[in-house]
Parts: structure tokens; sequence; C-alpha cells
């Protein structure tokens, strides 16, 4: 892999890792108007999978959706002003954080309702066929997710009709305060793909390269007319489940073991051990980063909310636009 992929890599996991500190911060300054679901440690699954989807190609996302809006294309300071409610946000200030969508950028949208998002992502798959394109959708959920009834309805009806779908199981161990052990009966959650008769692999989601290569595999075979993967990143939700969540049910030096694991880290490390690029390089990019979050802030600060003339619109179809 060139080393342009490489930085490009690193560039995306600081910049999800930026954009949801900096988001954080301003949570508690009370400049953001609504909760928010962090995905911090989990950068490599959006950048990972992301790295191989196509300007065209769709994702859908879910309630930590940050990284995957931020991976497909999504500016920073669009978000930024989105999950502050200003006009200028990508969705007008209506969505926030659990709702950012553009549908340009091929962001068919997050989603608060867990699993809701599985159904969604079947529905624009079969719409590439219909279309007769070479587009594939990347649907992303978490373990809890997995468990809904939505969620087997959608993998069944994809693999039977052979959609262009890659199923991206997040799982960072835990649904709200639920651990993995207690609402799964098995550890890899990939195995299911089995009954449904598509490939299934569970992968390490806090190696960039790892989940990357998985990914491409599974992006080929969906654009070539093989039908969906599921893919199980295996990852760790470092922060609570909201920002605010006292973690009370995380057992006593988990969160240190995880952290020996850091995806950001272990990325860095390989860059600077076996790809041979300069500490000084990826130090760079830090600041940069940082100086492209502090711009977003600014920006979204400066922001207009939008106008109380605005509040019925994009409720109800405005006149002469259906007829
Ligand atoms: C249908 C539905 N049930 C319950 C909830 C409440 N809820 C919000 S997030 C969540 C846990 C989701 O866990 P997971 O899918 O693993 O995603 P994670 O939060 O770990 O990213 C639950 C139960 C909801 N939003 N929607
Ligand atoms: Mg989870």
């Amino acid at each position: 892999m060139n080393q342009t992929t490489l930085l490009d890599l690193y560039r995306m996991m600081t910049t999800i890792r930026r954009f949801e500190a900096v988001a954080c911060e301003q949570l508690l300054a009370r400049k953001i108007p609504a909760s928010l679901h962090a995905s911090t440690g989990q950068e490599a699954v959006a950048t990972g999978v992301c790295a191989v989807l196509q300007s065209s190609d769709m994702i859908v996302s879910n309630h930590r959706g940050h990284g995957h809006c931020l991976a497909k294309g999504t500016e920073p300071r669009l978000m930024m002003a989105e999950l502050m409610g200003k006009a200028a946000g990508t969705n007008s200030g209506r969505g926030g954080s659990m709702h950012v969508a553009d549908p340009s950028l091929g962001i068919l949208g997050a989603n608060g309702i867990v699993g809701a998002g599985l159904p969604i992502s079947v529905g624009a798959a079969y719409a590439c066929g219909v279309r007769g394109s070479r587009e594939i959708v990347a649907c992303f959920y978490g373990d809890g997710a997995a468990n809904e009834g939505a969620c087997h309805e959608a993998m069944n009806i994809a693999a039977l009709w052979r959609l262009p779908l890659l199923f991206v199981c997040e799982n960072n161990g835990y649904a709200e305060m639920t651990p993995q052990s207690a609402h799964a009966p098995i550890q890899n959650l990939a195995v299911r793909a089995a009954a449904y008769g598509m490939p299934g692999e569970t992968v390490d989601g806090n190696d960039v390269l790892a989940v990357r290569a998985v990914a491409e595999v599974a992006a080929e075979r969906a654009r070539n007319g093989g039908g969906p993967t599921l893919i199980e990143c295996k990852t760790y939700r470092v922060r609570g489940h909201f920002e605010g969540d006292p973690q009370r049910y995380k057992p006593a030096g988990e969160g240190a073991e995880w952290k020996k694991r850091d995806p950001i880290d272990l990325f860095r490390a390989y860059l600077t051990g076996a790809s041979g690029i300069d500490a000084a390089t990826l130090d760079e990019i830090d600041k940069r980063v940082d100086s492209v979050m502090a711009e977003a802030v600014a920006f979204a600060e400066a922001a207009e909310l939008p106008g109380a003339d605005e509040v019925a619109r994009h409720v109800y179809a405005e006149a002469g636009r259906n007829a």
C-alpha cells in the first residue's frame, strides 16, 4: 500500500478522534443541545470500511455515527454546525448527532432507532440493482442491534436476493450498559452469517488495515453480483454509552487493557516502524487536524440558528414540489 493511502487512513482516524473529542467539549460547554454517543476507540472500523467505498456508494449509519459520516466525506464544520442545531448544518440543524444525513455523499442517514438502518440498507442495495448500477451499500450496526428482529429479516432477504451489501457489525462489547456476554450466547456474531448463506468474517476492529482488507474483498464480491457479507469488527467502546454515562458497569481494568490496543496508537506504531514514516509527518497531520476542528467549532458557533419562520419546513411536503 502506498504512503499516501496509509497517511489518508491515519488522517481519517485522527479526524474522527479529534472531532468527537471537540464535540464532547462543546457538549460540556452546553453548546450542543442534545446527547452524544462517541465512537472513540472504534475509528478503525469506519475508516477501514469507507476507504474501499467509491463516492457513489452508500452507507447507512446508527446512533454512534460521526465516524461513519466523516469517513464517507462529511465536512467536520458542517457536522459540527448540525450538532449545534445551526441552519448551516448538514441537515439544517434539524437532525442533530443521531440523524446526520447527506444523500449527495451517499450518506443515507444515522438513525436513533437501534437496528432500523438494516432494512433501509436493504432497500438502498435493492435500488442499486433496479438502477442497474454497480454501487454498493455498507450498513454499520452494533452488537446490540444484531439481536433485533429487523436485523435478521434484512440479512435473510439481502442474502436471498444477493444484494450488494456489507453488513458491518461494530461489536464494541456493549449494548448500552449490557455486556455482550449478557445479550448473546455466542462470542463471534459473524457465525450467524452461515444461517443466511452468506460469508461471515470476524476481524480485529482495532486494526485499520485488517478491516480494510476484509472490506475490500467483501466490496469486490458485492460489486460483482456475489451478494452480501457480514463483517464483524471486534472493538471497544472507550467512552460511555452516551456522554455523561458514569460507566459503573464496566469491570475495573477493562479500559486499561483495551487502551493498549488503541487503534490510532497501533497504526502509528506500524507507520513509524514497518512503513518507515517519520513521526514528524504524523505530528504534522495531528496539528492540521486540530486546526480543522478549531475552524469547525468557530464556523458552527458563528452560524445562525434556523429562523422561527422555518419551523414547519421539512415537516410537510412543500406546496407544488410533489404535485
Ligand atoms: C429499537 C430501540 N430499542 C432500544 C433503544 C435504546 N438504545 C439506544 S442505543 C442502544 C444500544 C445499542 O447497542 P449497539 O447496537 O451495540 O450499539 P452501540 O451503542 O454499542 O454502538 C439501545 C438499547 C433504541 N434507541 N431503539
Ligand atoms: Mg455495541
